[in-house]
């Protein structure tokens, strides 16, 4: 039987016209997937339009890009459109969800419970990262791992493994950087320009949210949330608020974390982290959410203090602490 990347390397070859997409809000796979395929279109002479809902991040603008990541599809004509490190297809933002239906999708994830969406699903929970999907997709249609791509390769799978740090750190995808680097990647040079890149705004942020850290059952559980008007104050937005939940795990004795971001229309957004068999995926299913075992996220609707309540009663269930 033919493997999902050979179907997907012979999609490539015999159709010349792509859409590649990921979720809005994107982070450093879905931004690093998005351009690294792009390359590869590129490389092969193909006809291809990016698109994120929301654009380029300013944190990613050092990215070298094969072209334009439009956060509009006015004026784009493409036949298959390419589905990149998402979830669920509501990941893509309206605009392009509304469209979804009239063209051909290849949805390319690693999510738990992707429920296949595309014309052509290649899911695989074993991936630490789509970008590391994409560089066995380069392999496949012998595009070379250097430059500019290996870039966008390095930003999905470094970022997605929490610098090599998460239990999604495969003896694979440390090859797969091994090979980058022998291949010539700076990793020193390209970490920092993936980290360095905090705004004294978000230091402000973090000082806002502190405040309401709580622990409970001795410590186990740790919840945090940041309010519109927090961010209003400090004058930053949703993006500033990514990495709070991986600090909070840092907490002494903790297993889980969970922070909760209020949307415009006041429901709350809500991260969950983990390490090892302590599966928060679980949980964020029980409020329609997913992602992974040790990382996954959702939205209750609900004011703060009865979100975080449920939440951290969830947890405590799940985790076996009450
Ligand atoms: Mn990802």
């Amino acid at each position: 039987m033919e493997s999902p990347v050979t179907k997907i390397a012979d999609l490539i070859r015999r159709t010349d016209s792509f859409l590649v997409s990921s979720h809005a809000n994107p982070d450093g796979d879905a931004i690093g997937s998005t351009a690294a395929l792009g390359h590869i279109l590129a490389a092969m002479g193909k006809d291809f339009s990016l698109y994120n809902r929301s654009g380029l991040p300013a944190q990613f603008d050092w990215l070298t890009l094969p072209g334009p990541i439009n956060s509009s599809l006015s004026g784009i004509e493409t036949n298959w459109i390419f589905v990149l490190d998402c979830g669920t297809q509501h990941r893509v933002g309206e605009e392009l969800y509304r469209v979804m239906g009239t063209r051909p999708i290849a949805n390319v994830d690693h999510h738990l419970g992707n429920p296949m969406f595309g014309q052509f699903n290649w899911v695989d929970e074993g991936y630490p990262a789509v970008g590391a999907m994409i560089a066995d997709l380069a392999d496949e249609l012998e595009i070379p791992l250097t430059g500019a791509l290996a870039e966008a390769v390095y930003l999905g799978v470094v970022t997605d493994t929490g610098f090599f740090t998460f239990d999604n750190t495969s003896p694979e995808v440390l090859e797969l950087a091994a090979r980058l680097i022998r291949l010539g990647l700076n990793t020193g040079t390209v970490n920092a320009k993936i980290r360095n890149q905090w705004s004294v705004n978000r230091f402000r942020l973090w000082g806002e949210s502190f405040p309401s850290i709580e622990m409970f059952f001795g410590g186990q559980v740790a919840v945090a949330h940041v309010t519109r008007a927090m961010m209003e104050r400090t004058g930053t937005t949703a993006a500033d608020c990514e990495e709070i939940v991986n600090f909070l795990r840092r907490l002494r004795g903790s297993r889980a974390a969970v922070i909760l971001r209020e949307e415009p229309d006041g429901a709350y957004k809500f991260s969950l982290r983990s390490s090892g068999a302590d599966n928060v995926q679980i949980v964020a299913a029980l409020f329609d959410g997913g992602g992974h075992r040790n990382a996954a996220g959702g939205t209750i609707r609900a004011d703060i203090g009865l979100a975080r309540k449920r939440l951290v009663e969830a947890l405590g269930e799940s985790l076996g602490l009450v």
